[in-house]
């Protein structure tokens, strides 16, 4: 038995190849979950599961799991991972880097023969963006839940797309993928990625120890007036459905952002209807992306948001709805991973600083069933969900060296017994 080693030539090829599905001209990657390209990646990754004798497994949300086997393999596996999805207009780091590190991991236990005291699994959760089906970490979700909720099922997608019929292709693109319930026990799970933020580039340090997310809540607001003629409406006629919307996103804009450095306030989409140039609107859509670390702020922003659109609605004649579609209350990571993270980065004499995620990840949800941590590594600029993001190449292979130094101190310390398990039960 040799030292296990990360493979950089291996692993970077790796990145190369799958950044080639789904690639776009700018330099990223559209890998809509359960998409044909997302298809693609995920027989990529069970071809070279197969190859290395791998197993290779999925369960009824087509989460992905490639199996190395343990010394005991009736016990619980330990799980690394992140997912192969992306954003409309993604980078090629987002998600990718952790499964294929992950995966780099079970090569590098197999080349030096390592005999691990339980399976240790690299997996790929469905659909974590929510962009192209709402809400995001479906595949996480489902897992961590047990089952996957009724109203998923009648999903339709920004193009039109079924959820249930690209389900079905997605999961019969691996007819060799043995099936799996939803939801097993596992030892733990730890997820490599990039920090879609700009502090460790800035300060120049290789290596984030995440210790928890903060919370998101993705928000659908509708306010309905009456469409009428451009040129003949006056002022005092008009029910402009547009208007009352920008009086809100004016007052929110300065009430949230400006006021707390930790919120996050965001309208990704915003649709007119009728949609014509000289036709009033008589409806307005929008989403909205709202974050922070503490519950109590995420409820109090959530009601100032509610207030502002009934106001600005009524003052102009409309009416407004809001509907909660997400809602992932902040998380805290597993103390004991925390402390594999930490001795694993002193190790191997990788510079760390404990942080946050802005982001959330399927470790969020993982968290809740089993112990769960993250590693961060610095990307260009802070830049993510765009096609320009970029990793220097040394610093993703260091993360995945973090990644398989953490499993192996996380599976040390499990041998001498279970972590406990920190998330809501
Ligand atoms: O939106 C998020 O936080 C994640 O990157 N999908
Ligand atoms: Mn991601
Ligand atoms: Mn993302």
């Amino acid at each position: 038995m040799r030292e296990a080693r990360i493979d950089a030539g291996r692993f970077l090829g790796r990145l190369e190849a799958f950044a080639g599905i789904g690639a776009t001209p700018k330099g990223g990657v559209n890998r809509q979950a359960l998409s044909l390209q997302d298809r693609r990646a995920r027989v990529l990754l069970a071809q070279l599961g197969q190859a290395r004798g791998f197993g290779v497994h999925q369960d009824a949300i087509a989460n992905l799991f490639v199996r190395r086997e343990g010394r005991n393999a009736s016990l619980p596996p330990f799980l690394i991972g992140s997912h192969l999805d992306s954003q409309l207009t993604g980078g090629r780091f987002d998600g990718a880097l952790g499964v294929l590190a992950a995966f780099e991991v079970l090569e590098a236990l197999e080349d030096a023969g390592i005999e691990t005291p339980v399976p240790v699994e690299a997996v790929a959760w469905t659909n974590e963006e929510g962009s192209h089906y709402q809400p995001g970490c479906m595949g996480s979700m489902a897992f961590a839940a047990g089952a996957i909720p009724e109203r998923w099922s009648a999903l339709r997608g920004h193009d039109g797309s079924s959820f249930s019929e690209e389900l079905r292709d997605t999961l019969a693109a691996l007819p060799e993928a043995s099936m799996r319930p939803l939801g097993f026990p596992i030892a733990g799970y730890l997820e490599l990625h990039i920090e879609q933020g700009p502090s460790l580039e800035r300060e120049g340090i290789p290596i984030g120890i995440v210790e928890g997310i903060q919370g998101t809540r993705w928000l659908e607001v509708e306010i309905t007036g009456q469409a009428a003629h451009a040129g003949t409406t006056a002022l005092a006629f008009r029910r402009d459905a547009m208007a009352a919307a920008v009086r809100a996103l004016d007052r929110l804009y300065a009430a949230i952002m400006p006021r707390d450095a930790r919120a996050r306030f965001t309208v990704g989409k915003l649709t007119l209807e009728p949609g014509a140039v000289n036709a009033i609107p008589e409806r307005t859509a929008l989403t909205i992306d709202l974050r922070h670390p503490e519950s109590a702020e995420l409820d109090r922003l959530e009601a100032l948001i509610a207030d502002a659109f009934a106001e600005a609605a009524s003052a102009g004649g409309c009416a407004a709805t809001l509907r909660r579609i997400f809602d992932m209350p902040p998380a805290e990571f597993s103390p004991s991973l925390l402390d594999c993270l930490g001795a694993a980065a002193k190790g191997l004499g990788l510079a760390s600083k404990p942080m946050l995620s802005g982001a959330f990840h399927d470790a969020l949800f993982i968290n809740r069933v089993a112990p769960a941590a993250m590693i961060f590594v610095p990307c260009r600029d802070g830049l993510s969900h765009n096609e320009a993001e970029y990793v220097e190449p040394d610093q993703a292979v260091a993360g995945a060296q973090m990644l398989l130094a953490s499993t192996l101190k996380a599976l040390e310390a499990q041998g001498r017994g279970p972590l406990p398990v920190t998330g809501p039960a």
